[in-house]
C-alpha cells in the first residue's frame, strides 16, 4: 500500500488513553494526541528552567552550565529555587516529559493496531533515569545523590561516584550491563551486516537476495541461524538487558553495599570451601 493512502486508512480517530478525541489529530506528519501536548509542556517548562538555571549560574556556555541538585543537608525535602529547587522542577518535568513521550507512542501503537514493543522499550531507558534521579536518591535519604544536569557536570559527577566506590568495574551488576552492551553492539553489527550483505550481492548479475541467503550464509557458518524474526527478538532482549543491568548496578552501589566494590568478592575467599592454609601463607 502506497504510504500515502496507507496513512488515510489508519488517520482516523480513536484508540487514545484519556481525553477522548481531545487533541485527537495530526500537525503535517506529526500525531500530537493528549500526550504530545504534555510532552511539550514539560520539555518547553524544563528548557526555560535549565536557561533559568544558567542565568543564576552566570554563564551560557553549553559546556559548563550545569543544574545542580540540592545540598544533602536538604534531605528529601523541597529546596529552594536557587540552591537545587531548580534541579528538583526540572526532574519533574524531564520525568513528565518521558512518559509522556512513552504514552504518545502507546497511542500511536493502539491506532495502527501495533504492539506495545517500542513504548515497553523506552520504558526501560525511563526506568534507568528515574532510578539514578528518584529511586536511590530516596533510598538513600537525599535528592543532592541525583547527577547534576550538566555536560561535564555529569561526568564528574560519574567519575567521583564511581572512584567512591574504589574500583567501579568490579561491581557485578555493571559487569552484565557491560556486557550486554557490547553483545548489542555485536549483534547488531551482525545483523546490520547480514542484511546489506544480502541487499547488494557481490554480482551485479543478481537482484537484491532473500532471508534464505541470510538462514543459508549462518547455518554455513556456524550451524545455526537466529531466523528473521529471532534476530529481533535477540537485539530487544540484549538492548532491555544493558539498560536494565545499568539501573541495578547503580541502585545497589549506596542502598545495598557502601563499601568499596572489589571487597564484595572476597565471598569467594569467604566460601567454606577452602583447606586450612599451609604454614606458608603466616596465618
Ligand atoms: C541470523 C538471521 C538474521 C541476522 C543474524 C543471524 C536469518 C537477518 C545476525 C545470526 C545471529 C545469531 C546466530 C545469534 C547471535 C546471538 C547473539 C547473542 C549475538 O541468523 O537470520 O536475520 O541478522
Amino acid at each position: 500500500m502506497a504510504l500515502l493512502s496507507f496513512e488515510r486508512k489508519y488517520r482516523v480517530r480513536g484508540g487514545t488513553l484519556i481525553g477522548g478525541d481531545l487533541f485527537d489529530f495530526w500537525v503535517g506528519p506529526f500525531y500530537v494526541g493528549f500526550f504530545g501536548f504534555t510532552t511539550a509542556f514539560f520539555a518547553t517548562l524544563g528548557t526555560i528552567l535549565i536557561f533559568w538555571g544558567a542565568a543564576l549560574q552566570g554563564t551560557f556556555n553549553p559546556w559548563t552550565i550545569s543544574i545542580a541538585p540540592p545540598d544533602l543537608k536538604y534531605g528529601l525535602g523541597l529546596a529552594p529555587l536557587a540552591d537545587g529547587g531548580l534541579w528538583q522542577i526540572i526532574t519533574i518535568c524531564a520525568i513528565g516529559a518521558f512518559v509522556s513521550w512513552a504514552l504518545r507512542e502507546v497511542e500511536i501503537c493502539r491506532k495502527l493496531g501495533m504492539g506495545l514493543h517500542v513504548p515497553f522499550a523506552f520504558s526501560f531507558a525511563i526506568f534507568a533515569y528515574v532510578t539514578l534521579v528518584v529511586i536511590r536518591p530516596v533510598l538513600m535519604g537525599a535528592w543532592g545523590h541525583g547527577f547534576p544536569y550538566g555536560i561535564f557536570s555529569h561526568l564528574d559527577w560519574v567519575s567521583n561516584v564511581g572512584y567512591s566506590y574504589l574500583h567501579f568495574h568490579y561491581n557485578p551488576a555493571h559487569m552484565l550491563a557491560v556486557t550486554f552492551f557490547f553483545t548489542t553492539t555485536f549483534a547488531l553489527a551482525l545483523h546490520g551486516a547480514l542484511v546489506l550483505s544480502a541487499a547488494n550481492p557481490a554480482s551485479k548479475e543478481h537482484e537484491s537476495l532473500t532471508p534464505d541467503h541470510e538462514d543459508t550464509f549462518f547455518r554455513d557458518f556456524i550451524g545455526y541461524s537466529v531466523g528473521t524474526l529471532g534476530i529481533h527478538r535477540v537485539g530487544l532482549l540484549l538492548a532491555l538487558n544493558a539498560g536494565f543491568w545499568s539501573a541495578v548496578c547503580i541502585v545497589i552501589s549506596g542502598p545495598v553495599w557502601t563499601k568499596g566494590w572489589p571487597e564484595w568478592w572476597n565471598w569467594w575467599l569467604e566460601l567454606p570451601i577452602w583447606p586450612n592454609p599451609g604454614p606458608l601463607t603466616g596465618m
